[in-house]
């Protein structure tokens, strides 16, 4: 049988390392973009101990000649593309980084496909960011988006490109509208890894406080191990469609500190609001406090995804709990040296 060959850009990030470990089990041919940097050590793959079985390209997904080279001569079977500036509070001080790779790179990858290699199949990194200010309680497919940030929209962008190039050219083009995943491998800046990371540093020094922004944000958290397998679904499918991809259960940001706090065994009791919200441990002391600083100039209240679609076509549904999650977020962070 004929070896697939898969590209995965954004391969040294959290779902490039998961989606890389995934498809090798399954059996492709994986090749990697990576940007330039001075030290990739790509800790990621790593982990998968994967490191040496990706092949590595280092090419600038701005630049489209680069692009359309490495398309045109690999003739790949299956693009993922998960390469973003993917921290949303970082967009409002990058606007221009974040739309160029976010947006323009879709762009150079679709049209590299459309003129170079149509049988490619493509799946998108959209976001449940795209819902933004909610429209309906519960977001599926079919709820209207309304961006709340630089990211939101400069995904908005690529997720109707999307579209578009499968509608236009008939090319087979998906986008999965993942809601918010973590995983041990989540990057320090997210909400979850930062939490579970500060509260077990404290537990070796007391005197370390924990300093967020909007506790009351809610969040339909997953495993990234699960979703990396909704992508794979849904480029195996015979026509291509979008999907939502989340748990159904949203839980606050305060609400993941209490899971993290119970797990590692901590006494606590929550006292004041607002600004001067705090989190207490047994003695008194802070374990967590509320810093301005931590807040965005516009946020995403509440997320909740509606993932019927893909349970009914593509038989996928999560297989970690919130609990799971953070027991494997802690347990990984208490065995760093
Ligand atoms: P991540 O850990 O932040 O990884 C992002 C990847 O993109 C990294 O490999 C990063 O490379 C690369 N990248 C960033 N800027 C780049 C640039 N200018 N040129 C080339 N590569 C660049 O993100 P993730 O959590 O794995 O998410 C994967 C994708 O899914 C992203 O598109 C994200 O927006 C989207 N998404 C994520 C979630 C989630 O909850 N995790 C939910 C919905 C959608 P470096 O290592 O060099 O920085
Ligand atoms: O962990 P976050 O930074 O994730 P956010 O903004 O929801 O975005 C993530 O999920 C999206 C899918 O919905 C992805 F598309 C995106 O790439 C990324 O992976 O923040 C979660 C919530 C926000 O409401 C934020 O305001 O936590 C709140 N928060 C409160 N204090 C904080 C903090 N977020 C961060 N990062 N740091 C804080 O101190």
């Amino acid at each position: 049988m004929k070896i697939k060959k898969a590209l995965i850009t954004g391969i040294s990030g959290q779902d490039g390392a998961y989606l890389a470990d995934l498809l090798l089990r399954k059996g492709y041919e994986v090749t990697g973009v990576e940007r330039r940097t001075a030290s990739n050590d790509n800790f990621r793959l790593k982990y998968f101990n994967i490191h040496e079985k990706i092949k590595l390209q280092k090419i600038d997904l701005c630049e489209h000649s680069q692009v359309t080279k490495l398309i045109q001569e690999e003739n790949f079977d299956e693009i993922y593309n998960l390469a973003a500036q993917s921290f949303v509070g970082s967009s409002w001080e990058n606007p221009i980084t974040t739309s160029n790779i976010n947006s323009i790179a879709v762009t150079n990858i679709l049209d590299s496909i459309h003129r170079f290699s149509s049988k490619t199949k493509f799946y998108q990194a959209s976001t449940s960011e795209m819902f933004g200010k909610i429209m309906e309680d519960r977001q599926s497919e079919l709820t209207p988006f309304y961006p709340r940030s630089p990211y939101g929209v400069s995904k908005l962008y690529s997720h109707w490109m999307c579209q578009n190039y499968r509608e236009s050219y008939g090319l087979f083009c998906c986008s999965g509208i993942l809601f918010n995943h973590e995983s041990p491998l989540r990057g320090n800046e997210f909400v979850t890894k930062k939490i579970v990371s500060t509260l077990c540093k404290r537990r070796k020094d007391p005197d370390i406080i924990l300093k967020l922004g909007n506790i009351d944000a809610k969040r339909d958290w997953g495993f990234a191990g699960d979703y990396v397998e909704a992508m794979y679904l849904m480029m195996q499918q015979s026509d291509p469609e979008d999907f939502v991809i989340g748990t159904g259960i949203t839980q606050s940001v305060r609400d993941f500190c209490n899971l993290t706090l119970d797990y590692l065994d901590i006494k606590y009791s929550w006292s004041g609001s607002g600004l001067d919200e705090k989190c207490l441990d047994a003695n008194g002391n802070i374990i967590i406090e509320i810093a301005e600083e931590f807040f965005r100039p516009a946020e995403v209240d509440i997320l909740l995804a509606n993932p019927e679609k893909a349970k009914l076509k593509l038989g996928w549904k999560p297989k970690t709990d919130i609990e799971d999650l953070v027991s494997k977020m802690v347990d990984y962070e208490l065995s760093l040296p």
